[in-house]
């Protein structure tokens, strides 16, 4: 983890921004001991001018060589376990980690290692097999996931069965850690259903596509775990199986932008709600840039609600799980809510409708792709020893065998009846929703013919 913030000069200084901001009111720590003040970019005077650096604190450095974008290893203050080659990062560079984030990290064992390198694999093959079903007409429309596997299934395999997740519509990879199969993802772009799995169960709510509106949602839940006095109770060590509970919501950069978002962060902090904000930049809103969106990096946007915050590198699934671990068990034991932006890259469209060669830069994909998430476990499980080829080979049949699942439950899919529609909006019988069921199905009753047979002469 870097620390070193090259620092500029006070005339280059925005001049609106706040001489000091400095968390108020934090009930726990920053993970990384140095942040917030002084040493991670925040306005205390570390921060170039908006004109000199981007989203992620980095100044833009102006010579031939480099790199234009961001990229997680090159930002101050991400904690980071495993660099992009497979090596673990030196212990001197961890030294300002919070050891509870440290702690859980350590922990870790070969087989947890290969457990997520495992989802990982699986979930970006379902995923690419979405975007496949899309363009030979299966779907309507598909939302890829590419590159977030790790920000995905380190928070989602950070949660307890207990916790609630909200995710916005992209959380493929939070959905098959919560239990929830690949092939229930598919009714929404199938156009056969608005959720396709059981929130309740799963602890995984319903895709929220309005961007932000799941954080307004999330915020009461956790309101309403502080309420039922279900956190607190100190009775359960870190990853223990105790009682205590906490929420976590999943939004993107873009979101950060949303009135919602906003609400929903200033309830949780004046309830001291049990929420983890989880933040996934993944540099882009559709064609918007981060850099666009905001002059502070993304996580130190918590500091103005007075509750932590912390940058993650979001294609280190170690890392990922960590934090997002610790960030849970301080709203699970009262010192909620914690942000988390978990810095990564979105490798593909936006959907299957975009075009992402109209706003950006190949070579931009080019430098992502040598930072991927799944070749970085895979490198780490490899030169430490932890996996042998069988283990790979095994790994990709299974993705083989749950790609032909996916593809022929999509396939073979039946159409629910019309009335479906209509049969889980209101509890009780509402008159106005009856009148329509009725005008619906005379609607239909006009195509009798076409069903029959009649209307292929
Ligand atoms: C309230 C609202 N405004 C606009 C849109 C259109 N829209 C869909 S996705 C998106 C960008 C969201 O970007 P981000 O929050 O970074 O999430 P990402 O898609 O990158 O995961 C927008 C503007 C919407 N769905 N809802
Ligand atoms: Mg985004």
């Amino acid at each position: 983890m870097e620390t070193d913030v090259e620092q500029v000069d006070a005339s280059t200084v925005d001049p609106a921004l706040p001489a000091d901001t400095t968390p108020v009111g934090s009930t726990s720590p920053s993970p990384i001991g140095t942040t917030p003040a002084g040493t991670s970019a925040t306005p205390t005077g570390t921060t170039p001018a908006a004109d000199t650096a981007d989203a992620t604190g980095t100044p833009a450095d102006q010579s031939d060589t480099a790199v234009p974008w961001p990229d997680p290893c090159e930002v101050a203050g991400t904690i980071r376990f495993v660099a992009p080659e497979g090596s673990r990062v030196p212990e001197a560079m961890l030294a300002v980690v919070d050891p509870a984030v440290r702690a859980e990290a350590d922990r870790l064992t070969g087989e947890d290692l290969r457990a997520m390198y495992r989802d990982m694999v699986l979930v970006r093959r379902f995923d690419r097999e979405g975007n496949a079903l899309q363009r030979q007409g299966q779907l309507n429309i598909w939302v890829p996931l590419l590159g977030q596997e790790a920000a995905q299934v380190g928070a989602g395999r950070a949660l307890r069965p207990a916790d609630m997740a909200f995710p916005s519509y992209r959380e493929h990879g939070v959905a098959w850690c919560r239990g929830v199969d690949p092939t229930e993802l598919l009714r929404i772009p199938r156009g056969t259903d608005h959720c396709g799995w059981d929130a309740t169960r799963t602890g995984f709510n319903g895709y929220t596509i309005v961007i932000g509106n799941q954080v307004l949602n999330a915020t009461g839940y956790a309101m309403g775990q502080k309420f039922d006095g279900v956190i607190g109770s100190r009775a359960d060590g870190a990853n223990g199986a105790g009682t205590d509970e906490a929420t976590i919501v999943f939004f993107g950069d873009g979101a950060t932008s949303q009135g919602d978002v906003h609400e929903g962060m200033v309830f949780a902090a004046a309830f001291d709600a049990p929420i983890v904000f989880y933040c996934q930049n993944n540099q882009w809103a559709i064609s918007e840039p981060v850099a666009r969106q905001s002059r502070v990096p993304l996580w130190e946007r918590s500091t103005g609600y007075g509750f932590p915050g912390v940058r993650v590198d979001g294609n280190d699934v170690l890392a990922c799980l960590a934090v997002t671990r610790w960030a849970l068990d301080e709203c699970r034991s009262g010192n909620g809510p914690v942000m988390i932006e978990a810095f990564t890259y979105r490798m593909d469209a936006h959907t299957t409708s975009d075009d992402p060669t109209r706003y950006r830069m190949a070579a931009e994909e080019e430098h992502w792709k040598l930072l991927d998430p799944i070749e970085r476990v895979r490198a780490h499980l490899a030169r430490e020893g932890l996996a042998d080829q069988a283990f790979f080979d095994q790994v990709g049949a299974e993705a083989d065998e749950l790609a032909a699942r996916f593809r022929s439950f999509c396939v073979q899919m039946p159409k629910p009846a019309p009335e479906r529609m209509f049969s889980h909006v209101y509890s009780e019988p509402h008159a106005g929703l009856q009148a329509q069921q009725r005008e619906h199905a005379d609607y239909l009753a006009g195509f009798a013919d076409e069903t029959s047979g009649a209307g292929e002469r």
